[in-house]
């Protein structure tokens, strides 16, 4: 109980007066994995975690949290990528006991869930109901629909669907003096003064705690072509993501780049993988058409559409999965590479947007750029670029010291970061800020931004009690 010390014993007594004592955690071990991320950024500290399982519960915490004005650090899965999650010594606020289903209405395509549902859970039920529920990231098994709220998260669906915030109806948040505002409509149209919602999405836990959360759903996916192609060029991913939504329409679900070193690393390193062309080429894509009619439309769609793209020699060439095992070897490649990417001797991590017409140029420049900091140094440029969101990850040259390539991060990130601002891009285009991006939202982000930012950061949390030191510097405004 000694690491309780620096809390006073009546906000102690208190706060064990709200939750049941098994959600009371003080043991180390089981506070440890809350403390470090999955990126490697994090080494976080805290002597308190709690886990409510319920919102009256959230309520009480804040409430006392704010009278005490004792900070608190929201948790859903912990899979964020920008430290947004990990503690400085706050209190960790985990979400993931608060984990029903409060309702499903399938003729309202809508399921109103509790924050701390994981993202999986949420697909395996929506098909239960002949519904189809978009958000599609590599985390799904672990993390919470409160994180992906909180982060807009973004993914390989986001293209058809949009990302996080366009899913989502309703809310109900507690606020950081602990009151709870039921914002749990189940409206498409709902023009009632400002989109209060939208605020605490994409706040990274800033504001004040989702609890829950009303999420849009879909008609169920019955069909889907996976295709694998390789681009005559790196400009030509821009020929053929539009000749794919001309002919393709609703039916383009996702829009992934491959570069040639990706394919290396999910080739060596990943399981059940197989080579997918004949030949390897520099650039080359994952496309896949989907639709709800189990006709064949979309197979045929895609194929007709690929060879158009042959002839007018957009790609050199592809193949379309046959089979459910065939699909599932290409999306491997696409997650092989995030997870064995570290093999090359570590990462430097970028997730900028840019317009989809300057994806070519962007990578261009950028690799320029970098090889100016670290003459061989290895871009791996893959990702969403149906988004215009590309993962600008970077390794080092081969045998390079491990602290040096650390050293040059800073400069890196700045030549990254510049050409996407030039193009008018985003620095964090669907991982957030979290404490990783701070400077650069003061370098790239106009004051006016940031002081409105501040101005509704204070109304909301005067007592600066929610995630501080996460998304803006933590001071008093
Ligand atoms: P956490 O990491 O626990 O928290 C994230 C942020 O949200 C923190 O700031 C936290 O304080 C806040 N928060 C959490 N819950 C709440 C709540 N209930 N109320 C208020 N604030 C809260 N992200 C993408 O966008 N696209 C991808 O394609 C993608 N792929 C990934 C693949 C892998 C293998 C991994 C490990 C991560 C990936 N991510 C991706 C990043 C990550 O999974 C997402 O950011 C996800 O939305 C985080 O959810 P979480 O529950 O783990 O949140
Ligand atoms: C993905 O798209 C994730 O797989 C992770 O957003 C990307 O950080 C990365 O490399
Ligand atoms: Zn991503």
């Amino acid at each position: 109980m000694n690491s309780l010390k620096k809390f006073p014993d009546k906000f102690i007594a208190d706060l064990k007066a709200i939750i049941n004592p098994r959600d009371f955690v003080t043991d180390e071990e089981k506070i440890k994995p809350s403390l470090t991320d999955w990126v490697g950024y994090a080494d976080g500290k805290s002597s308190l975690m709690l886990t409510p399982r319920n919102t009256e519960e959230v309520s009480g915490i804040l409430k006392l949290c704010s009278n005490y004005k004792i900070p608190i650090v929201p948790q859903g899965g912990n899979t964020g990528s920008v430290a947004g999650a990990i503690p400085n010594g706050e209190i960790i606020l985990n979400m993931t006991k608060m984990n029903s289903i409060r309702e499903i209405n399938p003729n309202d395509y809508t399921v109103t869930v509790d924050a701390g549902c994981i993202l999986e859970k949420i697909h395996e039920l929506a098909i239960e109901s002949n519904r189809f529920f978009p958000l599609s990231i590599g985390s799904q098994g672990t993390c919470t629909i409160g994180g992906n709220i909180s982060t807009n998260a973004g993914g390989i669906s986001v293209l058809k669907y949009g990302n996080m915030r366009d899913l989502v109806l309703g809310l109900e948040v507690v606020l950081p003096n602990g009151e709870i505002w039921n914002g749990l409509r189940r409206l498409r149209k709902d023009n009632t003064g400002y989109a209060l919602k939208h605020i605490f999405m994409g706040a990274e836990g800033t504001l004040g705690i989702i609890t829950a959360a009303c999420l849009r759903l879909f008609p169920e996916i019955t069909e889907k072509a996976t295709a694998f192609a390789s681009l005559r060029n790196l400009d030509s991913c821009v020929d053929l993501l539009e000749l794919l939504r001309t002919e393709g329409g609703d039916s383009l679900s996702s829009y992934e780049l491959i570069p040639d070193i990706g394919l290396d690393i999910a080739i060596t390193y990943g399981e059940e993988i197989i080579e997918p062309l004949s030949k390897r080429y520099q650039w080359n894509v994952i496309i896949e058409f989907s639709g709800t009619k189990n006709d064949g439309a979309a197979k045929l769609n895609l194929e007709n559409t690929l060879n158009t793209a042959i002839e007018n020699g957009i790609i050199l060439d592809a193949i379309i999965a046959n089979s459910l095992k065939q699909a599932n070897s290409i999306w491997k490649i696409r997650k092989a590479i995030v997870e064995y990417q570290p093999r090359l001797g570590g990462e430097i991590k970028h997730d900028v947007a840019v317009p989809i017409s300057n994806v070519p140029e962007f990578i261009k420049e950028a690799n320029d750029a970098v090889r100016r900091v670290i003459p061989d140094i290895r871009p791996v440029a893959y990702g969403h670029i149906g988004d215009g969101n590309i993962h600008y990850n970077v390794c080092p040259p081969l045998e390079y010291d491990h602290v040096s390539f650390k050293e040059k991060t800073e400069e890196i990130h700045k030549a990254v970061y510049d050409i996407a601002f030039k193009f008018g891009g985003s620095f964090a285009a669907e991982h957030g800020v979290g404490v990783v991006k701070k400077n650069e939202m003061l370098r790239y982000k106009s004051e006016t931004e940031i002081n409105l930012m501040k101005l509704i950061k204070i109304s909301i949390d005067p007592n600066q009690i929610m995630n501080p030191g996460k998304v803006l510097e933590n001071k008093k405004y």
